[in-house]
């Protein structure tokens, strides 16, 4: 069994791709750090006796996309999971105070990123006759919060391509599950805040968020339901967390 994980370098990702290895699957990793690609690839190898195949390149760029994907040996086509995750949220500002530049960072990571990555893979799995894509939405696909705006606009897009492939895919037996998790503690909001560590820190000050181990699970979990079994969609949240806006802190 074949798992190719985007954003494999850190928090949810990552773990994903640790469980994934920890129950027999080899993985492909995907992400930009090269050097983070290469020491977790050699972890994995060792710790769960797997193969692992490295691809290093960034979602937003269409050509290195095409280019990593038909690096792919013939033997390694046979994907049973691709997880749409590699994503961002940067900055947090009223429209009107917006930065175009993260704007056009989140629009490419999020929505672009996760097309190419569909459009290339997809077709492998036609080929294939089975595959199943699992893209990482987020509660902000399926509700908006004050200066969440663009972030929240990527991840109604996600929501949205993930129900329309769907469809497009059903002919095809290839299932497609949305993941939405609440708050989760990673990189995400140091990513958010420009390396502002502390500032990201406050954001779980208080209250405990989800860890990407529990959204790891659930990837894997989606992806080891029996053939006739779909999960459409699925939203999870810290136990402290009601919704974007609603959260209890000590
Ligand atoms: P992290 O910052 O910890 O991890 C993000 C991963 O995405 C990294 O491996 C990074 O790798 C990769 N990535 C980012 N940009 C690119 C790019 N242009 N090309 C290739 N890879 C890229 O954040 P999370 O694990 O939290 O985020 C994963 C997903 O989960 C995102 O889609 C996020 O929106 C979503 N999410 C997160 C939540 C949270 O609270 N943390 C809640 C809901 C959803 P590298 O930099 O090496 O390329
Ligand atoms: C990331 C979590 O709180 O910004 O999708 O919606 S949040």
């Amino acid at each position: 069994m074949i798992a190719l994980i985007t954003g494999a370098t850190a928090g949810i990702g990552k773990a994903t791709a640790e469980v994934f290895a920890k129950n027999g699957y080899n993985v492909i990793i995907a992400g930009r750090r090269k050097e983070r690609l290469a020491e977790f690839s050699a972890h994995l190898k060792s710790t769960y006796s797997i193969d692992v195949l490295e691809l290093n390149f960034d979602v937003r760029n269409l050509i290195e996309v095409e280019k990593a994907i038909n690096s792919i040996p013939e033997d390694w086509k046979k994907i049973n999971v691709l997880l749409n995750n590699a994503g961002l949220a940067a900055g947090l500002n009223t429209i009107q105070d917006g930065n175009t530049d993260d704007w056009e960072r989140m629009i490419d990571t999020n929505v672009k990123g996760l097309l190419y990555m569909t459009r290339n893979i997809a077709p492998i799995m036609i080929k294939n006759g089975f595959g199943h894509i699992v893209n990482i939405g987020s509660i902000a696909g399926k509700e908006v919060y004050a200066n969440g705006n663009v972030y929240c606009a990527t991840k109604h897009a996600v929501d949205a391509l993930s129900k329309a492939m769907r469809i497009d895919l059903l002919p095809h037996n290839i299932k497609v599950t949305a993941i939405n998790p609440g708050m989760v503690e990673t990189e995400f909001s140091i990513v958010r805040f420009n390396g502002d560590e502390e500032r990201a820190k406050n954001v779980y000050k208080g209250l405990q968020p989800l860890s990407p181990e529990d959204i790891a699970e659930t990837v894997f979990w989606v992806a080891s339901r029996p053939a006739h079994v779909n999960i459409n969609d699925i939203i999870i949240m810290p136990t402290v967390q009601a919704n974007s806006t609603t959260s209890i802190r000590k």
